[in-house]
């Protein structure tokens, strides 16, 4: 099956140029000057379009528990959301109970994803228990291509480790080429200021942002940005939303540590503001970190440019509003933590291109390109050349996406950006050679969606 995608702007981390793709069953055969291929048994005008690497969202969560609940996506609704969206890929967290092995989570997390997904997936690690047999794991983790551990500073007695299992973590990493991920929130510190703030009757979901503020997010990510360097592990910080973090990261990585991170569109695009929403209307904003004053957003913005913030992921961790969110009408530490979002990124990250805030190279470079390095799947994922999958979006910068809870996919009664009318539409969606998105209209099928044994990050070498 040939595929032809003519007269586009095909455009790469490295820069945008008018050129035909040719797809051969699952995989790029060849980019060329426009018309030098003319047969195909399909051929998709992209003429005024972008061509761009399908999206890579590095940070989802779905069917995830949290405080007796689960993320209303499932990976069926979720990828398939992602894929309305123009993201091709996804890496989802398997999430280890305390008590629990990382080698039955990871069955567990199979079991969930495994010929449900509409398009590819792979798995990071949650260690919430770090114990001599979860280290020798990590090792298993890693040969069956997880080879990237998430750790949280924050919620003790949840997922939280301390420095020194976190060190302990971190020197496994170092030993076996692994990539450590950090939640970097004091929730030592935070779990304080959440029981005075209850104590004194503030229970409001706004609560949630003034009980987590940006300095216990700084301290954390310094903290752990020394742990890191003390062990030599590479540190991926999930998730930024402050300067204060992003200045930790920015100078670790100005010193010349392996340290990298990502943000969120919530952060560069809501804030603290939206948390204060009358009515418990707040809850919707709910997410650890919390947004932010919205003063923190020209610093995302700038972290972006100059590479300090090198991955936007969305954390979609969808709870409905209404039995989900509700259980912390009354009690905002009771409100699930967690947003939705794996549809609108591409869509979102693009009005910074629209607005002179990054670049159209800039645009792939942090959706897509980027974490396909960071997290070992390049290059069969985040570029368009001969050999890639062929995981393509054709993008139309002219026509405009309308965001609503009433038409989005995913599996959630709200949307964070509702009414938001965005520059710039998904047209038509490739996952691995096959149309998934054309005309409005979802072509893909449950199961089509393969996992992804991932490399190393190729970053570290
Ligand atoms: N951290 C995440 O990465 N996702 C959901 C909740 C959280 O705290
Ligand atoms: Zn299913
Ligand atoms: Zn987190
Ligand atoms: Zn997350």
């Amino acid at each position: 099956m040939r595929t032809l995608i003519k007269g586009g702007t095909v455009v790469n981390a490295t820069g945008a140029v008018v050129a035909d793709v040719l797809v051969e069953d699952e995989t790029i055969a060849a980019v060329a000057a426009p018309g030098v291929f003319e047969n195909a048994d399909k051929v998709i005008d992209a003429a005024g379009k972008y061509v761009i690497p399908g999206g890579i969202d590095a940070h989802t969560h779905m069917e995830m528990p949290f405080g007796g609940t689960f993320s209303a996506d499932t990976f069926a609704t979720g990828t398939t959301a992602a894929a309305w969206g123009g993201t091709t890929t996804i890496i989802d967290f398997a999430v280890q109970a305390k008590g629990t092995s990382l080698l039955s989570t990871l069955d567990k997390w199979h079991e969930k994803a495994d010929a449900h997904c509409a398009v590819d997936y792979g798995f990071h690690m949650i260690v919430s228990d770090v114990n001599d047999t979860s280290l020798k794991e990590m090792e298993s983790c890693i040969a069956a291509g997880v080879n990237s551990f998430k750790m949280f500073m924050a919620y003790p007695g949840v997922f939280y480790a301390t420095d020194g299992e976190i060190l302990r973590a971190m020197q496994k990493a170092t030993d076996t080429g692994a990539m450590i991920m950090m939640h970097a929130e004091n929730g030592i510190a935070i779990d304080q200021l959440v029981a005075q703030a209850i104590a004194a009757g503030r229970t409001d979901p706004v609560e949630h942002g003034l009980t987590r503020p940006p300095e216990l997010e700084g301290e954390a990510t310094s903290r752990a940005i020394q742990l890191a360097k003390v062990t030599g592990a590479p540190l991926y910080i999930v998730h930024l939303s402050a300067r204060h973090a992003l200045a930790a990261v920015a100078q670790a990585r100005d010193a010349g540590q392996n340290v990298f991170a990502e943000t969120c569109p919530q952060y560069l695009f809501l804030s603290l503001d939206d948390l204060a929403k009358p009515d418990f209307e707040g809850a919707k904003y709910v997410a650890s970190p919390p947004l932010r004053p919205k003063d923190h957003q020209d610093d995302l913005w700038r972290g972006l440019r100059t590479n300090d913030l090198s991955v936007v992921s969305t954390d979609h961790c969808p709870f409905c509003f209404v039995e989900q969110k509700e259980l912390g009408r009354g009690d905002f530490s009771k409100i699930p933590n967690g947003m939705p979002g794996v549809e609108h990124r591409m869509d979102l990250l693009h009005q910074g291109v629209v607005g002179g805030k990054i670049s159209l190279a800039r645009w792939v470079e942090v959706a897509s390109t980027t974490p396909a390095r960071m997290f070992g799947l390049y290059p069969r994922k985040g570029v368009i050349a001969p050999g890639a999958d062929a995981d393509i979006v054709v993008y139309d910068p002219q026509a405009t996406t309308h965001v609503s809870a009433e038409t989005h996919h995913m599996n959630v009664d709200y949307s964070a950006y509702e009414g938001w009318e965005l520059k710039g539409k998904v047209d038509t969606v490739l996952s691995r050679g096959s149309v998934v998105i054309a005309g409005n209209a979802f072509h893909g099928r449950e199961g089509h969606g393969k996992f992804l044994s991932r490399d190393l990050s190729q970053y570290l070498v």
